[in-house]
């Protein structure tokens, strides 16, 4: 197994939990960096040398800067082929993977953002709360096509644990917050509960949690 040094810049509480959850599971040694929202620190000239984005994660590998959160689990996955965190060998299963994340990334996250981060979309504080009364419903019509279509069972790709299955795991946390009703999504609040008896999640998910937790 490749001995990288491996940093991971997280905030408690947002998706860095996907990251921190596929490293868990690689078994590889790495350092926790927390990065304080509450703080502002991923605004600081420190934290923006590190990543000019200002967001989490960002997985530093013998010092080269990697961030979003496909992007990253990608690498685990190739990096260590026998922890078996996507089926790196067969081009059309990855492929699928990919799309998973690259919705959860592109489309999911989105949604979710337009609770508390308006300000990226807008100036007008009437159009921040406008957004942010969209977001049950938004985050509920993903979760909808998850249920139905893009969970195969009884994981994200089908009888293997993968990648997808913690990056889904992190941004479906977000929902009892997001107001959405998850007796409408069994499948997928069966697969948060089943994800939450794996050790190396309840080992993570109280690592990354912290007190004063600032979300996303
Ligand atoms: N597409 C990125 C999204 C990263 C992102 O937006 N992270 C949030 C936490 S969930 C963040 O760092 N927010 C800080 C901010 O917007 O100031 C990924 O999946 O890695």
């Amino acid at each position: 197994m490749p001995t990288n040094a491996l940093e991971l810049y997280f905030s408690p509480g947002s998706c860095s939990l996907a990251t921190a959850l596929a490293l868990e599971h690689t078994g590889v040694a790495y350092t926790m960096r927390r990065v304080d929202f509450r703080a502002g620190e991923q605004r600081t000239g420190a934290y923006l040398s590190i990543n000019p984005k200002g967001r989490v994660p960002a997985l530093a590998v013998d010092g080269t800067v990697l961030t979003e959160n496909p992007a990253i689990l990608l690498y685990l996955a190739q990096t260590y082929p026998e922890s078996r965190l996507a089926p790196v060998a067969d081009p059309l299963a990855l492929a699928k993977a990919n799309a998973f994340n690259a919705y959860l990334c592109a489309t999911v996250h989105v949604a979710h953002a337009h609770k508390g981060r308006g300000s990226r979309w807008a100036d007008d504080e009437a159009a921040w709360e406008s957004m942010k009364r969209k977001v049950p419903a938004s985050m509920a019509s993903c979760f909808a096509l998850i249920e139905e279509d893009l969970l195969v069972g009884p994981w994200v790709l089908g009888d293997e644990l993968s990648m997808c299955d913690y990056y889904l795991f992190a941004l479906a946390r977000w929902l009892d917050g997001d107001a959405v009703d998850l007796t409408r999504l069994p499948r997928v609040a069966d697969h948060r509960e089943r994800m939450m008896e794996l050790p190396q999640v309840a080992r993570m998910i109280a690592r990354h949690e912290h007190p004063e937790t600032a979300g996303c």
